[in-house]
């Protein structure tokens, strides 16, 4: 059964999650079907894409399938990982997509809202990132996106805490570019989207793919990269990252050793 619908109307694509009693997890069911959907409608004329969850969503989406995590040894968010393709996609798309955000937002979700160029939410969202809920060696560009977006300060404050952040201080964070009420929240989307489509479509893609390698412009050399590396697989090697996913699976709160 699907867990997204898609919908392409006056230039403007939709994506709505439809998986609420999964919470939208970002499974690579899910995965899949985005970039399916993704490529079915570049074959149309869309000028702006929209991601959403179904009105009314508590949840707009609950982050990676913790199913779906690599047991320690393998790096749970490599380059191929479905997640991270996704992110890649968003982010290098040739047209702008806005995150039109009702509901709690989770983990790699925040990286996939973050990907999205415009983020316009309701004072029903909020903000999570879990890693360190999970024991999780996040990855650079993902790291680096949520500093870029709010700074070093507040990023590290999301990471380390794990806290959702509601929408009021996500919006003074930078996380939100409007923060609307729920009732305008839709009207207020799809007009910003309906005035994008009036304008140039290879100015506004140059633009999006110049500001996104100006944002990542962040020399690294080798052996920085591969210290990096190695630091993650600590993580990734360690009885904490197990423990965090068993307890997750459990549905009990994790107990980390530090080993
Ligand atoms: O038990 P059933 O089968 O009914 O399924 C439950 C949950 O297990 C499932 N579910 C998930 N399954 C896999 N991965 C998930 N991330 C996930 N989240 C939820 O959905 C069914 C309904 O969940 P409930 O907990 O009963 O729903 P509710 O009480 O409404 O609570 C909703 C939230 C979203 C608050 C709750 O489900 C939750 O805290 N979920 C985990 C959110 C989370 O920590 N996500 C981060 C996952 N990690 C990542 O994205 C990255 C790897 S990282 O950690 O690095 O950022």
């Amino acid at each position: 059964m699907a867990v997204i619908t898609t919908q392409l109307q006056d230039d403007i694509g939709t994506i709505t999650f439809n998986n609420p009693e999964h919470r939208n997890i970002l499974s690579k069911q899910m995965v899949d079907e985005i970039m399916q959907s993704v490529g079915a409608l570049q074959k149309g004329r869309m000028r702006v894409l929209v991601i959403r969850a179904l009105k009314g969503s508590k949840v707009w989406s609950a982050g990676h399938d913790v199913h779906e995590l690599p047991l320690p040894g393998r790096d749970p968010l490599s380059y191929n990982d479905p997640l991270v393709t996704v992110l890649r996609s968003v982010q290098s798309l040739p047209i702008p997509v806005i995150a039109m955000i009702e509901g709690s937002v989770w983990g790699g979700a925040c990286d996939l809202a973050l990907s999205c160029d415009i983020l316009i939410g309701c004072h029903s969202a909020s903000f999570c990132m879990t890693p360190a809920k999970i024991g999780v060696p996040y990855n650079v560009s993902g790291i680096l996106h949520f500093m870029n977006i709010m700074g070093v300060n507040f990023a590290k404050e999301m990471f380390f805490t794990a806290e959702p952040l509601s929408a009021e201080p996500a919006a003074k964070a930078g996380l939100l570019n409007h923060l609307v009420d729920v009732e305008n929240l839709e009207g207020f989307t799809y007009d910003m989207a309906t005035k994008i489509t009036r304008n140039s479509p290879l100015s506004i893609g140059v633009i999006k793919e110049q500001i996104r390698l100006l944002a990542s412009a962040h020399p690294l050399s080798p052996i920085t990269f591969e210290r990096v590396q190695g630091l993650r697989r600590t993580v990734y090697d360690s009885k904490d990252y197990a423990e965090g996913i068993k307890a997750f699976l459990e549905k009990r709160p994790p107990s980390f050793t530090g080993e």
